[in-house]
This record gives structure tokens, sequence and C-alpha cells, in this order.
């Protein structure tokens, strides 16, 4: 154990050490008891060869038989990047370096927001992993890699049985010269709605120290205590702050009075003075050229990051629209990952702007690589693709104004309750309650109100006029009646009346911004529970995504003390198991390899259970499995 505790530490492997880092480090002495992780993951495959897969599957489609090919990296250390930048200077000489360097920078949103908007936030670590040293190598003039936060952060734990903070510290190892970007959802951290203020403090502090460089933070009301709770979260635990007002509406057309240019320039304001590092605007059409141009002149110093969905189909228009209007950075995905309700194509924006003033310095050749990688990858992760039913994204976004990872469950739901051919009501219902709520900014979770209210709705075939009318007698979804009572925060222009008052009726209403009432954490008491749950081996990383989803850590970690670490399955392993006579690979962690194959499937017992067979380091092992199906 000794010597696997060694292997296994970061330092130990990613930088050179003396035999004082022995002395150093007295945690290498923490002599586990074995924890026999072999046949724990021989129970998880015989698993799913018997019931099938352990994360929901939303599509009939199974896993591709390819596997992706990683193309070649050189040896030796990546080229400098920003991130050396960011480490010399600080935050506000890396911003100080965005703003002066000539060229459109990109960031890569493939290892998050483009697999939460296509595959249902489904993309392993063990696929992630595989293509990061490449992205070192040959994408080191990128401005960020965003990787972390938003949904992945749940769905880690609970879909794929892996904990985020591993993610984050093993591609922070094979990516050292690229910051790392995460989303954070101002006072909602990586949840749903607001914490205590600490547990913000506290997660972003975690955050920082496992390697994340620069936050984005949003408000999903644009609600700006919020938004400044999450800033100074970030801030102060060194982070790079990238204040992103999340747009709604069209500020090019004169009838739509709510969010209009002032409403944004105002915001943009109040975020600059709280000392923004970079500013971002989230969701913009090709209409926000007028936007950026406008921040762009009464900003000069603050660079300008611009991130938009895909699903209009105008995505590559618009991030060259807001290049020339003005903004530094501008959010794109591998292709193979890009468009609908993902980003604009990484390859088009590197063409299109080949030889311009606004060159990547991108190699287009290695864009194609890095995309072959994710298309053949992407084919592992079938079962998730809204391509299954989706075949295009639709320009009546700028209708009915729904995000493009929520447009994309939206449309899955509805094809799994048999009602495809509804969508367009769908749709329709979702503009109408967004009248209803008073038209909101609709981000995560505002938008999920806003869609808990539209299937309501649709369910109850009821039109935005009759739920007006009979608001003080309908039963309407929680999370509307907590966003009416003020559970998020306050919207822009107040909460819409007399709705609010006809659904609250004597409910009690929260003043100002939610977090401010909540009591704080505490962290040491939470920390001695989950020892007393799960034993004395939990880190500063478990508290915290304890701290925000209990629940889900609770059934994580019982997952894997019964089923081990499933993270070291390849994905097609992960989904469906081996096939009878298989053999392959596992590697459980450096120098600890493990060969197995699948030799037979027993008979149903009386018991209920099958018996099936292994061939385990050339030993035969069995697993007694309960056969639920
Ligand atoms: C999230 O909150 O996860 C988002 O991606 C918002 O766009």
């Amino acid at each position: 154990p000794f010597l696997q505790n060694v292997l296994s530490n970061h330092q130990f492997l990613y930088s050179t050490v003396d035999t004082q880092f022995i002395d150093e480090n007295q945690d290498l002495f923490n002599l586990r008891r074995t924890q026999n992780r072999a046949q724990k993951l021989l129970h998880y495959l015989g698993h799913v060869m018997v019931n099938g897969p352990t994360t929901p599957i939303p599509v009939q489609a199974k896993p591709s038989s390819t596997d992706p090919v990683i193309p070649p990296v050189p040896m030796g250390e990546p080229p400098a990047g920003f991130r050396e930048v960011l480490l010399k200077e600080g935050p506000a000489g890396f911003a100080r370096a965005v703003r002066q360097h000539r060229g459109l920078l990109l960031m890569d949103t493939t290892f998050r927001d483009a697999h939460q908007s296509l595959l249902a936030t489904r993309v392993r670590t063990h696929d992630l992993k595989k293509i990061t040293p490449y992205v070192a190598h040959n994408f080191s003039k990128l401005f960020s890699v965003e990787n972390w936060g938003g949904a992945t952060f749940d769905v880690a734990m609970r879909f794929l049985w892996e904990c985020p903070w591993r993610r984050l510290q093993e591609l922070r190892a094979l990516l050292p010269n690229v910051p790392f970007q995460m989303l954070l959802r101002g006072a909602n951290a990586v949840g749903y709605t607001n914490y205590p203020d600490n547990a913000v403090f506290k997660f972003c502090e975690v955050a920082k120290e496992n390697g994340m460089d620069v936050f984005r933070v949003f408000d999903s009301l644009n609600y700006l205590p919020n938004m400044l709770l999450g800033m100074d979260a970030a801030g102060s635990a060194g982070g790079v702050v990238e204040a992103a007002i999340s747009y709604t509406g069209d500020v090019s057309d004169p009838a739509r009075r709510k969010y209009t240019l002032d409403y944004y320039l105002q915001l943009a304001q109040e975020l600059v003075k709280a000392d923004t590092h970079t500013q971002c605007l989230t969701d913009v059409p090709e209409a926000s050229r007028l936007l950026v141009s406008a921040l762009r002149d009464r900003f000069p110093e603050v660079p300008i990051h611009v991130h938009t969905h895909d699903t209009a189909g105008a995505g590559v228009a618009a991030m060259l629209a807001c290049a020339e209007a003005g903004a530094d950075i501008v959010d794109v995905a591998v292709d193979s990952m890009a468009g609908m309700t993902s980003q604009p194509s990484m390859g088009a924006i590197v063409a299109c702007t080949k030889g311009t003033k606004y060159d990547t310095e991108i190699s287009l050749e290695k864009v194609f690589d890095y995309s072959e990688y994710w298309e053949v990858t992407r084919g592992l992760y079938a079962p998730f693709d809204c391509t299954a039913t989706m075949k295009s994204g639709n320009a009546d976004v700028y209708e009915n104004e729904i995000p493009g990872g929520q447009y994309t469950n939206l449309h899955f739901q509805a094809h799994s309750m048999g009602l495809g051919h509804k969508f367009k009501e769908v749709k329709k219902a979702y503009a109408e309650a967004n009248k209803l709520l008073g038209d909101l900014i609709k981000v995560t979770p505002s938008s999920k109100i806003v869609g808990d209210l539209a299937q309501f709705m649709v369910q109850n075939t009821l039109s935005r006029a009759e739920v007006e009318e009979r608001a003080d007698e309908l039963s309407f979804p929680l999370s509307v009646v907590e966003f009416l009572q003020g559970h998020i925060g306050i919207p822009h222009g107040g909460f819409p009346e007399p709705f609010r008052s006809k659904v609250l009726k004597s409910l009690p209403r929260m003043e100002g911004r939610p977090g401010a009432s909540l009591p704080a954490m505490d962290f040491q008491k939470l920390e001695a529970d989950l020892q007393a749950t799960h034993g004395t081996n939990i880190t500063p990383e478990d508290v915290m995504s304890a701290a925000m989803y209990p629940k889900v850590f609770q059934e994580f970690k019982e997952f894997t003390a019964n089923f081990g670490p499933v993270d070291c399955l390849s994905t097609r392993l992960f989904l469906e198991g081996p096939k009878i006579a298989e053999e392959f690979e596992v590697e459980l962690e450096r120098g600890k390899t493990l060969h197995i194959k699948a030799l037979a499937l027993g008979d149903l017992n009386k018991a209920g259970q099958r018996e099936v067979f292994f061939e385990l380091n050339g030993q035969l092992r069995s697993v007694l499995v309960k056969d639920t199906l």
C-alpha cells in the first residue's frame, strides 16, 4: 500500500521530487486496507450484463463499437499558454494581456457546455482525459478550456458515478498551460437554488485549489446582489472573475421595452464597478453587435467574452459579428461537437478568421484531428445524443427564447412522451409562460421554472389568459411558487402582479437576496457526519460535494463502495458491460492494470440471481447478481 500511495501521489507523478518528499507527505503512510476494487468492478460489470445500464438512457441506441484514435502528442512539456501569464501576473495582469492580444481568442466548450447541450452532460472523465494532452500540445493559444461547473458537477456523481473534483485534478495535471474555466451559477454555485454565502465562498476556494482559473459568474435573473456574491466568492478565492450578463429579448427592436440597450449597459456598469476582470455576454444573437459595440465604447479596458448556443444556426455569424464589434473572446466547440444547441464550430471560426486581423493562430489541421477524436467518441454516447430525435436547430428560438441545453431537454421529453408532434405547442407554451412570469431572463434555474410552467399549461391545456384568470385556484408546480416567493432573487422590473398575489395568497415572501438570510453551513460538523457515515477518508472536496448535493453525494458514495471505481472502465464497458468471451484491460491506476475476460452468464436461480463468470488476471472469479429485469 505504501508504494501504491507513492505511485498515485500527484506531486510524485507530475513533478520532480527527492526523498524529502516522503518526509513531507505523511499521508503516504495512510496505509489503507485492501479495497478489493477488482472484485467490486466485476460485480459492476456482472450487474450491467444482467440488468443493463446504471445511468438513465434517454435514447434507444447502442454505443458505437468503434474506438476513437488518439492523435499523437510530442514528448516533453506543452508550449506556454495564457495560464503562464495568469500565474505570473494574476487576474488583473491576465485581463490586461487578453485585452492587448491581437487576434480573436477562443474558449473551447467541448469539455462542458457542448456535451451538456448535445449529450445530456454524460461525457465521462475517461474520454476527456484521453484527448487532454493533445489539447495541451496543440491548442495552447486558447483563452481557456471550459471543463467544469454548470450541470457537470452533479451529473458526474448522479449519473456517471464519478467524482467531479477528481475530474478537475486529473485534467489539470494533463493540461497545465491553458486556463480552465467553469460556470458558476452565482449564489446558486453549481446547484439549482441559493446556498448559504459561506458555501459559495468555500466552493470557489476549493475549486481554485484544485486548479480552476476563470469563474464565469451569472445569475439566472441577472439579479445584481446574487451576481456580486458569486463574483466576490470567485475573486476572494483568487480566481479570474468573469461576470456574465445573460441576454434576452432583442436590443435592436424598439418595441421590446424591458431589456433595452440601457438596461444591459447599466448592469455592465455595476459589474465593472465591482471589479470584474472580464465581461461576458451569454446567449447573444447576431443583433447583439449593437450591444457589444456599446460595451466596447463604454469599457475600453475590460475584455469582452461572448457566448452563444447555435440553436438558430446563426452562431458563427453572430460570433464573427461580435468580434468585429470589439469582442476579445468567443466561445466555440470543436466541429463534431458543435452546432444545433451546442456552441458554433471552432473550425469554422478558425477558417473564417485566417489571415485577417481576427486570426486565432490555431491550426485548422489540428482542429480536424481533434474533431475526428470527438466524432468517434460521440458515437460512444449514442444513447444520450439529441440527434436521435432532433435533426436541426430552429430559428424560432428568437421567438420562444429557450436556452440551448433546455431546448434539447424539452425536445427529448416531448419525444419520449410520444408528443414529438406537439413540440411546437410546448415551445409556444414556453413563450406564454415566460410572459406570465413577467418576461424573465432565462438561464438555469429560471429557465427551468418557465419550462415547468409551460409543461403545466400543456398538460392541463391551459392558455395564458386562463392561467391568469384562475391563478388563485390552480396547483402550480412548486418551482413556480417558490420563484414567486423570491427564493432565487428578484427579477428585473419586479414580480408580475396581480399574478403573484393570486398564486401566493398568504404564503411568505422573501425580501432581497435569499442567501443573506440563510444560516451559515457548518463544514466541521458536515465533515464529522460524513466521516461517521463513510469512514475517515473524507476530503475537503467530498465535504463540498455533500454541501452542494447531500443526497446525490450519499448515493454516489454508496454506489462506489459497492461497485468500485467505475470511472476506470471504458465508456462501452461502463454502459453495457462486456460481451461473452470479450477480453479487456482496466487500468485502476498507473502501474495497476486488471486483465479481465467475460466467460459466461449463468441461468436464473431460485433466489432470482445469476452467476456471472470472469477470468481476472488468469484466475476464475464469479459474482452473483440479482436479476431485476
Ligand atoms: C448551466 O447553468 O448549467 C448552464 O449551462 C447555463 O447556460
